[in-house]
């Protein structure tokens, strides 16, 4: 393969954000075949200057712009975090319809679709991230490259009456199949895109997941992203990881820990979860100054009106928990908005008892996979999913959940508490096998190996 090209919103330039899944997937293949990271600086500026940043890392060459308030506001808030997100997660209820956004993130999209055709070469393979840039391939054709460009949605993709709800539909739907790959993360996403491309577009679903449609034929396939497993079960054993884990035993005192990891977001269910946790503790009184919960919510984009009224929920929620449950020597619920080292969180999930993982609906959710590696084997804790995260496809040997039903997940929790160690032991060998076969090379491999194979055989 000749250079890979990869273009995302945020990119891997700022070190901190290295250790995460993409991060890592994408670096590899770049640092191998000298390529180009594309994306957003994170800077907001007045009059954005027209060259772009450039700079090499670790044998790695990133090309970032700007963005203008304008475009900050309109690309970034609007269409993609305000309409795009809500929408491809099944809340057509949490969006809000701007009328200047989509022009707005059309133009980004074209914009930076212009940087990346400055520099592409023949014989180099784009693979362009996430619901920013539903657009950019198309654009990028327009810009007149006609080598491979590859297309992967971090986030579910939802069923065509929900898509429906987007007024551009059409013109994101017609735009994605200039991608020569698309990949979903769960075969459900699959089957969504599918449906709507033959119900609502009249395409044709040829064999292999090649549908042809709007005169052209493009593969639809499910690619579920996978984690760096070694590298995670690393983590958990290191001195920072055990560190962590001492902390938090103190605190503990004994107590079985049941911990949540997610990013402050409408997706995860956190308020869900936290019912739950109150009916766990109402309906099994066995179970009170027996087990703490800990959440770890770092706040995410809080900008974003949504987010500052979820912020407000769960403070909410977790105070009358406490209230109601609490003790003078125990805290039923603890809840820390804020974030945490990748070893530390490994620590914290090698000790726990039972690890929730319970969005509303979720692309992937790399943490169900983070916390199935950093287990010992010889006392593993019990992974409490929801049926619908994409992982769900895979980790069959989870706690299955729905997420809306507190009463269930309250049972479930406490199943899991009272699980024998046989169980957990076979449970978590089953989950282990899948999380370390496939991976997050895995993942990469089979998504290029499918970019390469169809642009052979298409030119
Ligand atoms: C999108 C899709 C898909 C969390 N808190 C801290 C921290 N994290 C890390 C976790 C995990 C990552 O962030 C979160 O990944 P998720 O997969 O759970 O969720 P999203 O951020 O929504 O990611 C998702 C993913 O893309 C990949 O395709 O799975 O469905 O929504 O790695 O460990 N990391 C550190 N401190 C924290 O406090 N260091």
């Amino acid at each position: 393969m000749g250079r890979l090209i990869a273009v995302s919103n945020r990119t891997a330039a700022d070190p901190g954000a290295r250790a995460g899944g993409l991060s890592v997937a994408v670096w590899e293949s770049l640092k191998s075949t000298g390529g180009i990271w594309f994306g957003w600086t994170g800077d907001i500026v007045e009059n954005p200057p027209s060259d772009v940043n450039v700079f090499r890392d670790d044998g790695v060459e990133f090309v970032l712009t700007d963005l203008s308030p304008n475009e900050y506001d309109k690309y970034y808030l609007q269409y993609a975090n305000s309409v795009l997100w809500p929408v491809l997660h099944y809340r057509i209820d949490l969006a809000s319809f701007d009328p200047d956004a989509f022009p707005a993130y059309a133009a980004v999209n074209e914009r930076i679709a212009g940087i990346v055709a400055d520099r592409v070469e023949p014989g180099d393979s784009v693979w362009v991230h996430d619901y920013h840039f539903l657009l950019l391939g198309d654009s990028l054709r327009s810009a007149g490259w006609n080598g491979p460009i590859g297309f992967f949605l971090h986030i579910p993709f939802p069923p065509p009456e929900v898509f429906r709800a987007l007024s551009e539909h059409q013109q994101i739907a017609r735009a994605m199949c200039a991608y020569s790959v698309i990949g979903f993360q769960s075969q459900q996403d699959q089957a969504n895109f599918t449906r709507y491309l033959v119900d609502d577009c009249g395409g044709v679903d040829e064999s292999d997941g090649v549908v042809n449609v709007f005169s052209t034929r493009v593969k639809i396939a499910a690619y579920p992203i996978g984690i760096d497993a070694t590298g995670f079960e690393e983590a958990a054993k290191t001195e920072k990881a055990r560190e962590a884990a001492d902390r938090i035993g103190r605190f503990l005192g004994g107590r079985s820990l049941v911990i949540g990891v997610d990013r402050m977001d409408y997706s995860k269910g956190l308020p869900e979860r936290f019912e739950a946790v109150g009916r766990l503790f109402s309906e099994h009184p066995e179970v009170r100054g027996r087990v703490s919960v800990t959440q770890v919510a770092p706040p995410s984009r809080s900008k974003v009106e949504e987010y500052r009224e979820l912020r407000q929920m769960l403070d909410g929620l977790a105070g009358q928990i406490n209230g109601d449950y609490g003790d003078l020597d125990w805290i039923p619920l603890r809840y820390l908005a804020r974030s945490y080292e990748r070893e530390e969180l490994a620590g914290l999930f090698r000790i726990a008892r039972v690890g929730l993982v319970t969005p509303l609906r979720d692309g992937m959710n790399l943490v169900s996979k983070e916390f199935v590696m950093a287990q010992d084997e010889s006392d593993p804790g019990v992974l409490v999913l929801s049926e619908f995260a994409g992982a769900a496809e895979q980790l069959k040997a989870a706690l299955l959940v729905n997420p809306h039903d507190t009463g269930m997940m309250a049972d479930t929790i406490h199943e899991a508490l009272t699980m024998p160690l046989e169980e957990r032991q076979q449970r978590w060998r089953e989950l282990r096998d899948i999380v370390q076969s496939q991976d997050v090379a895995w993942w990469r491999e089979r998504f290029l190996k499918d970019l390469e194979t169809l642009h052979e055989g298409s030119g």
